[in-house]
């Protein structure tokens, strides 16, 4: 069955929705910690910002509205690839209220455009077919608020918008889709007495999106693997297994981790709390997540496994769970609709997470989608569980 066009009204409001949690997570900053370079892996929040304009204005305004850019060379600053994070606050990057009128004057622009457009699935430019390019900049969007959340823990005594503190538990086998909540801090789940491992049998399993509905080009083709039969925890590794781990190896702890007498605090956002024994590892290094899989006896589990134990999973959401896979195209990719979306960052270099975290919006959580990051980087929401093959 085909899925019904979106009215443009609805994309409207969900590039409304987007925005409005944009300011919501800066509104407690002043311009000082909009410019401030945290780390040198994060960029400053107003780079984030100038790029969620930028991107949009280059998408929705340049290339489907056949605009001119409003401040000419200007994207060049916001280009993701051309300028590492560390060196963003060098740019001249615009600021106060320059910065605050170019994302209302692109949106505004990028509003006039679509109201020109045709985004039914008839569309002939695949950019517009099904509304693609709106469900990219929606999505981007999203994902970068995530990128400003990475930051946020930094911030000291920063307070984080109501709607991410309070948000309702979701139970038990509930698929990320169906969640009402868009984020959640911290999250708030008690570990339920599921069985501990999952069984799937051997066989062949479809992985990837579907040919139709929004999803990003490494998402496809939908293609079978076969994989053999395995086990896979019900739930992410806790902070208590985590320190057990710590305890006995030596490994290193998670970003944010501090001792205080013979226990562990959590220290993000300056502030000083026991870390919750029962609630998900969260930055992990993939080092370190494979070395406590091996530890325990068990490995990671494959993206490909992930996915085809997904429905079945519990806690997904908390957490970005590192998977042993590197991050590959799949057979039959092609780069839509530019190549320093994923194709860039395939090989050995990237590892794939799967799920999403507290911190995700809910839009971007579905079986087939595939994030990616450095084996060795702490500061994203990364936790994992472990797997093992089954005779
Ligand atoms: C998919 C999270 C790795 O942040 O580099 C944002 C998402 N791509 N803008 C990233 C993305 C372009 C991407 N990750
Ligand atoms: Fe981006």
């Amino acid at each position: 069955m085909k899925a019904q066009p979106q009215p443009k009204a609805a994309i409207a409001d969900r590039l409304a929705e987007a925005r409005r949690r944009t300011y919501e997570l800066i509104e407690p900053l002043d311009e000082a910690q909009l410019n401030r370079v945290y780390s040198p892996l994060l960029s400053p929040l107003a780079w984030d910002l100038g790029h969620i304009a930028n991107f949009e204005e280059l998408w929705l305004v340049q290339t489907v509205g056949e605009r001119e850019p409003l401040h000419g060379e200007l994207g060049r600053l916001y280009d993701a690839i051309e300028n590492p994070r560390r060196s963003r606050n060098e740019l001249p990057l615009l600021r106060d209220a320059e910065l605050r009128s170019y994302l209302a004057d692109v949106r505004e622009r990028a509003l006039e455009v679509l109201d020109e457009v045709d985004i039914s699935p008839e569309a002939e430019d695949p950019l517009l077919r099904d509304g693609f390019v709106y469900e990219l900049l929606i999505a981007h969007e999203q994902q970068h608020n995530e990128t400003m959340l990475q930051l946020l823990q930094m911030v000291e005594d920063y307070e984080l918008p109501d709607a991410l503190s309070s948000v309702g538990h979701h139970s038990p086998g509930q698929a990320p889709g169906q969640l009402a909540r868009r984020f959640e801090y911290p999250p708030v789940r008690e570990m339920p007495h599921a069985p501990p491992t999952i069984r799937l049998p051997g066989g062949q399993y479809e992985i990837g999106a579907p040919a139709t509905g929004f999803a990003y080009d490494n998402e496809r083709s939908r293609h079978t693997v076969e994989l053999a039969p395995f086990e896979i925890d019900s739930w992410p590794v806790t902070n208590r297994e985590y320190a057990q781990f710590v305890a006995e190896t030596g490994a290193e702890v998670p970003l944010y981790w501090e001792r205080e007498g013979d226990g562990w605090i959590h220290t993000a956002m300056g502030r000083r709390e026991p870390v919750a024994t029962d609630q998900p590892v969260t930055h992990v290094s993939w080092h370190e997540a494979d070395a406590f899989a091996r530890w325990a006896g068990k490995r990671l589990p494959s993206e490909h496994e992930w996915e085809a134990a997904h429905p079945q999973l519990d806690a997904v959401g908390e957490v970005w769970e590192w998977t042993a896979s590197d991050f590959l195209a799949y057979p039959g990719f092609e780069a839509f609709p530019y190549r320093e979306y994923s194709e860039v960052f395939f090989g050995d270099e990237h590892k794939v997470l799967r799920g999403g975290s507290w911190a995700t919006h809910r839009n971007l959580m579905r079986p087939s989608f595939r994030n990616w990051d450095l084996p060795q980087r702490r500061q994203i929401f990364s936790g994992f569980r472990c797997a093992k093959d089954a005779g």
